[in-house]
Formats: structure tokens, sequence, C-alpha cells
């Protein structure tokens, strides 16, 4: 099972979005196994972007993540990184495929609603930097046998 960061932005939070766009991952069958809401201090936005420190876009994304409030979830399944981000849809709100949480709730290019951790490296260095081990749950579905097709033991 993989484990990714999703995480509401301020204006997915301020729209009223928060259900819908937690609806989105748990009607497609990944496991909430972490929810909180928080408000980023600078230092934890720069942290999260660091990789994109120094282009053109950058000031305004940090003051845009620290703005307002954000819901951070982790979440868990089989390709659970991939998933997500499908589900994500593109980066800008003007191109995303309907469909998709960008595509369908959005359309602006700076105010995309959502991020969602773009590899399996990158999943673990943010979901270390948004959850202590304590708050994340491990715990089976009940319906787990009907999410997966467990026939040859392991997640299908
Ligand atoms: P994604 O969130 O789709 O993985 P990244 O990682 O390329 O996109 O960019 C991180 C965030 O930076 C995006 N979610 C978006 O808010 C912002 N961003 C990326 N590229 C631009 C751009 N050219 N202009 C404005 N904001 C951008």
């Amino acid at each position: 099972m993989e484990r990714t960061l999703i995480i509401i932005k301020p204006d997915g939070v301020q729209r009223h979005l928060v259900g819908r766009i937690i609806g989105r991952f748990e009607q497609k069958g990944l496991q909430i196994i972490g929810l909180k809401m928080m408000r980023l201090g600078r230092e934890m936005a720069e942290k999260h972007y660091a990789v994109h420190k120094g282009k053109h876009f950058y000031d305004s994304l940090i003051n845009f993540i620290t703005s307002s409030p954000v819901v951070v979830m982790a979440l868990e399944g089989a390709g659970a990184i991939e998933i997500a981000r499908k589900l994500v849809g593109s980066t800008f709100g003007s191109a995303a495929e309907p469909g998709t949480i960008r595509g369908d709730f959005g359309v602006s290019n700076s105010f995309n609603l959502i991020h969602a951790s773009d590899g399996p490296e990158t999943a673990r260095f943010e979901l270390g930097l948004f959850f202590g081990p304590e708050e994340l749950s491990e715990y089976e579905h009940a319906d787990r046998t009907w999410i997966y097709d467990w026939s040859k033991g392991e997640p299908e």
C-alpha cells in the first residue's frame, strides 16, 4: 500500500469545497489515514515548496498557501500517489480536464484548490512534514474485500 499527502488549499476551504473534495478521494476507494485543519506558517510553507524557490511564482505561492487555513490529509491505497494525481488534474484550473477536481471546481491557474504529492520520495517527505506518526491511523475498512480483489493475496 502506498501513502500520499493532499492539501486542500485556502481557496478550497474558503469556497466551501472541503467536503466535496474529500468525497472524491473517499468515493474512489482511497483510505483516509490522517486529516486535520491548520494554518501554515511561512517556515512550513517554504519547506513544502522548497523545490520552487527562485521561480517567478514562488513568493505569491507562499503568500497564498499561508493566507488562510488549509486541510491536510494523508491517504493510503494501492497506487495512491498516481491515483490521487489523476483525480486532482493538471496544474492550471483553466486547462484541467472536466471530471478532475481542478477541472470541475476552479478556473484559476494560481488558486488551484489542491496539492497532491507527485512521487514516492515527495510523498514520504511531505507526509513527514505535516503528520507525526501518532497522527496517522492504521485500520482496516470493513469493506476492503470489496474495494480490492484480494484473491491473489494482494490488492488488485
Ligand atoms: P502541481 O501542484 O500540479 O504538482 P507544481 O508542483 O508544478 O504543480 O507547482 C506547485 C504549485 O505552484 C501549483 N499547484 C501552482 O499553485 C503553483 N504554480 C506552478 N506553476 C505556476 C505558474 N506558472 N504560475 C503560477 N503558479 C504556478
